[in-house]
């Protein structure tokens, strides 16, 4: 690395670029491992707040915020994060009846870890491969890092009002990751401002409230929380009263997101729903054995709620929807 040059160090950068989008990533951007500063203020603050409800896997020691923060503390030797976007939209509608529970458009092909995570592990592989004494740390989702942080620091998109991130050219429909490396690279400066403007259409569609503020949601609130991470043996009563026919997750505050029209199909194969289903008939979900439900969701990340809890969310489907019946003829 002694005879580095900024034309080098130039010429890395754009080959690894090329490479991630050869992969099939839709957006790229890299900036320097440092750490999350302001960031890590928002993050403790919805901790100290009670928003992240039961998922304590969050903050698993006293040193949760700064390791959540800090790529350092995750790939020591840590110089620079690449940070990728693969977008996941696929033209299919939901079954809308009240026979059906919907799936959320996140969870209908196969799991998004294993598929960023491939791809940034073969990004990683290459690196290696062409970069002597390249190395890094694949991360997405599960790993502590601040996935839309990243992104919007390397200026994918900004987080929108719901709090996901949004690009300009493909929406929120993207899943975010990054390649942490111990490789000196050309950092992206240009942020992308933020475009919500004066519209709240995603705070006023939220049928529990749960967006608290501006980019503040309390997963108390979240039907997405409620129906995939809660080990509750029942749903809140308020919950399961505004659940709006959903099974599993919610894409309620995206459907009505104006910067959804620029959705666009993925060429990736594996985010095509599996089964072609968008929705599951809630007396099969009802019906399985662990078995059964193991096998269907073998690589799926509906494995995330586990049966009981899938079945927990349809009894409360077909508990509202026999009260909107009964309501029906009284
Ligand atoms: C915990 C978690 C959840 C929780 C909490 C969601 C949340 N909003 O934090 C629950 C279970 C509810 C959830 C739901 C969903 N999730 Co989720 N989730 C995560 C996870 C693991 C961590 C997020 C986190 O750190 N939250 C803590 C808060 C404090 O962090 P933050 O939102 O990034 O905070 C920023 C802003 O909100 C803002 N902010 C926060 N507080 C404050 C305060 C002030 C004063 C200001 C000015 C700003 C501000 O600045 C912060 C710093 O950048 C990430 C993966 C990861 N490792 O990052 C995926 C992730 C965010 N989830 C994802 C998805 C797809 C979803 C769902 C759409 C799934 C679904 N369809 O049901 C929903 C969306 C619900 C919603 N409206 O947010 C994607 C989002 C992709 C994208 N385009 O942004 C991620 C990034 C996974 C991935 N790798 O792709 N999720
Ligand atoms: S995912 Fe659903 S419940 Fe959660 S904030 Fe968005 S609209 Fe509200
Ligand atoms: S619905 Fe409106 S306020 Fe909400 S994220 Fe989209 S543009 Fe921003």
């Amino acid at each position: 690395m002694n005879s580095e040059t900024p034309d080098n160090r130039r010429a890395r950068t754009a080959a690894i670029k090329h490479k991630a989008r050869e992969l099939g990533f839709h957006k790229v951007g890299i900036v320097p491992a440092v750490a999350l500063d302001a960031e890590r203020e928002h993050l403790e603050a919805w901790f100290v707040n009670g928003f992240h409800a039961d998922m304590n896997w969050m903050r698993r020691d006293d040193d949760a915020t700064k390791r959540r923060t800090d790529p350092r503390e995750i790939f020591a030797g840590a110089r620079s994060v690449i940070v990728v976007a693969l977008n996941y939209f696929t033209a299919h509608e939901h079954e809308e009846s009240p026979a059906h529970g919907k799936l959320s458009r996140y969870a209908w092909g196969d799991d998004y870890h294993d598929v960023v995570g491939e791809k940034l592990r073969a990004l990683l592989a290459w690196m290696s491969d062409n970069f002597a004494g390249a190395a890094g740390k694949a991360c997405c989702d599960i790993q502590p890092m601040m996935d839309k942080a990243w992104a919007v620091r390397a200026g994918l998109g900004w987080i929108g009002k719901h709090s996901n991130v949004i690009t300009r050219d493909y929406g929120s429909w993207v899943f975010l990751g990054e390649l942490i490396t111990n490789l000196e690279l050309e950092y992206d400066t240009q942020i992308e401002s933020d475009h919500c403007g004066s519209c709240r259409l995603c705070i006023e569609a939220c049928p529990t409230d749960a967006i608290i503020a501006d980019r503040i949601v309390d997963a108390r609130k979240c039907i997405s929380y409620q129906t995939i991470e809660s080990r509750a043996a029942t749903l809140p009563d308020d919950i399961a009263h505004a659940q709006n026919g959903w099974l599993y997750g919610c894409d309620i505050c995206q459907d009505v997101c104006p910067w959804n029209r620029f959705e666009k199909p993925t060429a990736e194969e594996r985010f095509t729903p599996r089964a072609n289903e968008t929705a599951l008939e809630l007396v099969q979900v009802l019906a399985w054995t662990q078995e059964e439900y193991a096998a269907r969701f073998r690589h799926s990340a509906i494995k995330r709620a586990k049966l009981s809890g899938l079945r927990r969310n349809a009894q409360a489907l077909l508990q509202a929807s026999s009260e909107t019946s009964r309501g029906d003829f009284e």
